[in-house]
């Protein structure tokens, strides 16, 4: 079912574009002002019911980290998220929504719209070194929205870099405000780096390290709904990444809801503190929703939700049922991820977009969707992603995946193509080099491998396996 548009949208769209243009001419100027200056440009009418407080839309982007494909409520979870269930139910589910199967990855890919192999780091950002860093002449996706004029917030994890050197850091890379932790994961209660002292705390506000109390879902939504949003400039845009902890290790929930969970799974406690975390997380969706209507700018803003990677189903609570696999793994449990995309304004509720989406199209994509032209050096640090958002309304036919190649934590590789997905496994005992094909629109379950009906494919395949990670080569 394709999605159509709410009939105001060719004129919210005028000046919406509009609006950005003035503002980019008359930053030129001095001019600090973004508010609909439409009568002063020649040959083009803005309606005089379209709201000023729509012509540049917010656009805020909602990361879960590990939340499994089976642990949303839309997916039948016995886990209750009914505002993840809101936001994607009212506007786009993406049903093939496709990240890396690890964190590092995922984050580089959604920032950049590049492939870790074109940044040329494929891993996790290290604790104790910024060699798998995002390089620092790359273009992020807070310097396209803030050279637009939007105010910038980045809250929570980062793990893009910046163990050693503060230049990695959100402030130093287009935030004007940052509030969580740089790492990976961090306890939700401590606020140290698991497994850490009490004097490895990660957590901060715009390079100061923070000393407080609570849980860190909490924390984090309290500076969105409390400051950020109430306090902002109303006069311009906000641009506004919102990456939890949850449902990462180490698993630490509210108790009341470990409690609740309990009686809902009772052989798996794993499975109850991290369900407590993941409804904890939905509730403070809700609350980051809840701000936007008080705000009255629910109708201008899109919100963008995305799992990081699939769930941990070995120590992290985790279901990825009926995908095979886990993070970590290239399996469609590791990377295919439950997606969305909601904003009233715009978007009709309930509409399911089957295309082929990579979180390296994220960023283009969304700049699209609001007018604006993602600001990387074009030739020197090309997109590997692209602006989907005709396709995810409807407005285009779907296309087929480009190639999209994910590496594993053991060094497996897969590569998408077309209708193909080739499983390259490596490193691992008595599957060496050992290589699957499927269809992966007709066995999504990774269930009827087609490899040896199709050689031609096969060799094809692996041989641009081969070429597209040369320059990494040395890092797989
Ligand atoms: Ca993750």
């Amino acid at each position: 079912m394709g999605t159509t548009m709410s009939k105001g949208f060719y004129l919210f769209r005028v000046g919406r574009l509009l609006g950005v243009t003035l503002f980019v001419l008359g930053a030129g100027f001095g001019c600090t002002e973004t508010t609909n200056e439409g009568e002063e440009v020649p040959a083009v009418e803005i309606p005089e019911e379209v709201p000023a407080a729509v012509v540049i839309p917010n656009v805020v982007i909602i990361v879960a980290d590990d939340l499994g494909w089976a642990d949303v409520g839309y997916h039948d979870s016995a886990i209750e998220t009914p505002y993840i269930d809101g936001l994607v139910l009212e506007g786009i589910e993406l049903d093939r929504f496709y990240a890396s199967p690890l964190c590092g990855p995922t984050r580089k890919g959604l920032y950049t719209g590049r492939s870790p192999v074109s940044l040329g780091v494929i891993g996790n950002p290290l604790p104790k070194n910024d060699s798998q860093s995002v390089p620092l002449q790359e273009h992020l996706i807070s310097q396209t929205f803030k050279a637009a004029g939007y105010q910038t917030w980045m809250i929570g994890k980062w793990h893009l870099g910046g163990s050693t050197d503060d230049g990695y850091l959100p402030n130093s890379r287009g935030f004007d405000h940052f509030y969580g932790f740089k790492g990976a994961s961090v306890d939700s209660y401590s606020h140290t780096i698991p497994n850490g002292s009490e004097d490895d705390v990660d957590w901060q506000r715009n390079g100061a390290t923070l000393d407080e109390e609570g849980y860190s879902t909490d924390l984090l939504t309290d500076e969105i709904v409390n400051t950020l949003i109430p306090g902002r400039d109303p006069e311009k845009p906000f641009f506004l990444m919102v990456a939890f902890n949850a449902v990462h290790t180490p698993l630490l929930g509210p108790e009341d809801l470990v409690a609740k969970y309990a009686t809902v799974f009772p052989d798996d406690e794993d499975r109850q503190t991290y369900a407590a975390m993941a409804e904890r997380m939905d509730y403070n969706i809700g609350r980051i929703l809840g701000a936007l209507k008080e705000a009255d700018v629910d109708e201008s803003t899109l919100v963008f939700f995305m799992s990081d990677n699939g769930g941990n189903i070995g120590d992290g609570g985790a279901s990825n049922s009926p995908l095979q696999g886990s993070k970590g793994q290239v399996y469609e449990g590791g990377v295919r991820v439950a997606a969305g995309v909601r904003w009233p304004g715009v978007l009709e509720a309930g509409s399911v977009s089957y295309q082929f989406v990579t979180v390296w199209d994220v960023l283009p994509t969304l700049a699209g969707a609001v007018g604006l032209e993602v600001q990387n050096d074009k030739e020197a640090y090309p997109l590997d992603g692209r602006n989907l958002w005709n396709e995810l309304r409807g407005e285009a036919p779907p296309l087929l995946a480009r190639e999209y190649l994910v590496v594993g934590t053991r060094g497996d590789i897969a590569l998408f193509d077309q209708e193909w997905k080739l499983i390259k496994e490596r490193d691992r005992p008595n599957a060496d080099g050992a290589v699957t094909l499927f269809n992966i629109a007709e066995s999504p379950y990774e269930d009827h491998d087609v490899a040896g009906e199709n050689p031609d494919v096969v060799s094809a395949m692996s041989e641009r396996i081969t070429e597209i990670t040369l320059d990494v080569a040395d890092q797989l």
